[in-house]
């Protein structure tokens, strides 16, 4: 994604802010100039309160001088932007490979409104070419992968490589959360909804990089502007 169309999307979002709004800040580049954009509004002396999804997000807003508050102090999100990975016709969204899907589904989940920010090389028919992040505890992790393998196996998705999502370093990645993520390089997933559900279900398993029924709309951003969907 070009940062024109991602600034494009980022700005398209922006005019969604109204004073006074609780803001979920999302994660990675594309919610990073929006938090950028917010910086400068706040320091016109726009009045917002925030809570971000990940530490990185966190770091970047306060840096910004964006008033922000915890999950536990915030009453209400009235509208949480945030990036994806991948969006099909229901807007139903791969989110995950910022490593940050456990904050990110929980703020957005408790949102008012959930607006994603990407472009159109992020849109598809079918999810799942980008492989799912599987949020799991380190606890027993070899036992849940195991799970995981066996319960793809059973829902006819043959064959899929399962892998362990490693940091810069080579070593296995810990989430803000002290967990690990699991790929899973699934090509196609024929029923997101199923597939959510079940691992659901698996013990280990914190959370997966399906958001299924979660975004209200998705702001497309071009070189030209920006085009929204819901
Ligand atoms: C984040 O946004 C992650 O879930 C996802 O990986 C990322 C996409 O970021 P970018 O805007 O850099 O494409 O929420």
């Amino acid at each position: 994604m070009s940062d024109v169309a991602k600034r494009n999307a980022a700005l398209a979002a922006l005019n969604l802010v109204e004073e006074g709004m609780t803001l979920g800040l999302g994660t990675g580049s594309t919610a990073a100039i929006f938090v950028d954009e917010l910086g400068k509004k706040v320091k016109a002396g726009f009045d917002v309160i925030c809570v971000a999804t990940s530490e990185a997000t966190d770091t970047q807003a306060r840096e910004l001088g964006i008033p922000m508050a915890d999950l536990d102090t915030a009453p209400v999100i009235h509208l949480t932007i945030d990036g994806a990975d991948e969006f099909d016709p229901e807007l139903r969204l791969i989110k995950g490979g910022g490593a940050a899907l456990l904050r990110e589904k929980i703020i957005a989940d408790s949102s008012d409104m959930m607006v994603v920010i990407t472009d159109a090389t992020k849109q598809v028919k079918e999810l799942g070419a980008f492989p799912l992040p599987v949020e799991v505890n380190l606890f027993g992790m070899a036992l849940t992968k195991a799970r995981i393998e066996e319960t793809l196996e059973i829902l006819g998705m043959n064959g899929i490589q399962v892998t362990i999502r490693l940091n810069a370093g080579g070593v296995p990645l810990l989430t803000d959360g002290g967990h690990h993520i699991l790929d899973l390089h699934c090509k196609v997933i024929p029923d997101p909804d199923m597939l959510g559900a079940v691992l659901d279900q698996i013990p280990g398993v914190v959370e997966h990089g399906l958001f299924l029924d979660i975004a209200d709309a998705v702001i497309i951003g071009t070189e030209m502007g920006a085009e929204t969907i819901s």
